[in-house]
């Protein structure tokens, strides 16, 4: 891509109404633009990043056996009537009357309606397991959208469901649910700690959220510094192994953490005094299991192996998607700007041209931007007629992980320099090294972007 083609919007001034740095280097860095309070519209560079987390949700959750599909916005009040929610829920929902008079809800999240999908559908137990999600828009009329994406009205959520016969089946697809979101958040480069939590308006006594550390969070938290020291890393994990899923649970739940919901100061006290942490975090996912509550209230039975009706177990599983990419960048930024970590940049190096309208400068760029395309990477080369500070400056704030920078006089010598977002270190290559270099760094970190 050329940035002379591009559109980003970039702000030189920050502003007044960011209150923390993801809304602002958001807003800065041209990716969203406030449309009505909690409500945005997603600027090409803000829809890359959106899409790519989108995918790589999705690869995680099809390699853990998940079944994508996909629900409407609005749902029929009658369904939420059957579950007892449409008055429960309160003035976070926004009600709608259609033409008819009939009322309708934009989804605040889906039990509902995959209950109704279900019920109309499966009727054996032999049809169990199943696991259905969706990555969908939901509104929730919060009184008080703020910090951006972090909480908005409208925003991308991954909801996944999950139907059993057992209430052991029903746990293994939560801790099959826990054990592929460890390795999701790893790949974004997040540590999302999973800690005990409150089932709130979803319900059910078993549930975790994922938090990512960071001063800006809205949660308080208490854990075991010990807990920060866990890696998922790239282990082969068997989906349907009941005993891995668990073992795994377990070694990433044993140790203390929890959020303020949950906290217990007596257990919280046996944590070594050293070890002991109060900090807060921003809750990127959370998994619930709440057996038989909406599969009760709607009727959603299976036939048994005996030939008797049962009501399914269940349980939802959700990632904030759009919610993610302020955690990233609270969690990874400097005072210049972003710091996306590889496995999420919108493009994956910036081409810097150093010497706009210089015909060895041009052709340099040209042919490194070429050949970083053929390796099915995309490259963002900054071709504008611009100071070198001015360019520089916009790297900086979109925070694209490397970055090639070309000047004639480099070439003279026959090199460019490829320089690290993260350390800021630079190094003298020739432009055929710095793109095999950058073949390397990107070797594991493969997502399909727009
Ligand atoms: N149906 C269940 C899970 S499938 C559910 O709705 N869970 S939730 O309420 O915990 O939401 C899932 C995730 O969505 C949260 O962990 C959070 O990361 C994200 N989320 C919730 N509310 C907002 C909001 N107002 N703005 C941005 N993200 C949000």
């Amino acid at each position: 891509m050329r940035l002379s083609r591009y559109f980003l919007p970039v702000l030189k001034e920050t502003p007044s109404e960011a209150q923390i740095v993801s809304h602002r280097y958001m807003l800065r860095a041209g990716m969203i633009k406030q449309s009505s309070a909690g409500i945005y519209s997603w600027l090409p560079l803000g829809f890359k990043v959106l899409r790519k987390l989108e995918n790589i949700v999705h690869e995680e959750q099809v390699r853990a056996g998940h079944v994508p599909m996909l629900m409407p916005t609005l749902q029929s009040a009658d369904l939420w009537r059957e579950s007892g929610r449409y008055d429960d829920y309160g003035e976070e929902m926004l009600r709608i009357t259609d033409r008819h008079g009939r009322d309708m809800l934009y989804g605040p999240t889906n039990e509902e309606m995959i209950t109704d999908v279900f019920r109309s559908n499966v009727s054996s137990y032999k049809d169990l397991p199943l696991t259905l999600y969706h990555i969908q828009w939901k509104f929730r009329d919060e009184v008080r959208p703020r910090f951006g994406v972090m909480r908005g009205r409208e925003f991308l959520m991954k909801d996944g469901y999950t139907f059993d016969l057992t209430k052991d089946d029903a746990l293994h697809a939560y801790n099959r649910h826990l054990v592929s979101y460890l390795r999701t958040y790893e790949r974004m480069g997040l540590q999302a700690i999973p800690m005990r939590a409150d089932g709130g308006p979803i319900g059910g006594d078993y549930t975790h959220e994922f938090l990512v550390l960071a001063e800006t969070g809205e949660s308080e938290v208490f854990y075991d510094s010990a807990v920060t020291d866990l890696k998922f890393g790239d282990r082969d994990i068997d989906f349907d192994d009941k005993a891995q899923c668990q073992g795994i649970l377990e070694e990433f739940t044993s140790k203390y953490a929890r959020t303020d919901e949950t906290h217990d100061e007596a257990l919280f006290n046996a944590v070594p005094e050293e070890r002991r942490r109060t900090a807060r975090g921003i809750e990127v996912g959370q998994i619930f299991y709440f057996g038989t509550k909406y599969s009760e209230a709607m009727g959603a039975t299976v036939q048994g192996p005996d030939g008797k009706p049962v009501p399914v177990e269940m349980g939802s599983h959700g990632i904030g998607v759009s919610r993610l990419l302020g955690a990233i960048i609270e969690a990874s930024h400097d005072d210049k700007g972003i710091i996306w970590p590889e496995g999420v940049t919108p493009f994956h190096v910036g081409i810097v041209n150093l010497k706009q309208g210089d015909e060895e400068a041009d052709a340099a760029c040209e042919a490194i931007e070429k050949s970083i395309e053929a390796l099915g990477l995309e490259p963002l080369y900054d071709d504008r007629k611009e100071r070198a500070g001015g360019k520089f400056a916009t790297m900086d704030l979109i925070g694209l992980p490397w970055r090639i920078t070309v000047g004639p006089r480099g070439l003279k010598n026959g090199v460019v320099e490829l320089t690290s977002r993260r350390t800021g270190e630079s190094e003298e290559l020739s432009p055929e090294a710095a793109v095999q270099k950058i073949a390397e760094i990107y070797a594991n970190h493969r997502v399909s972007g727009l």
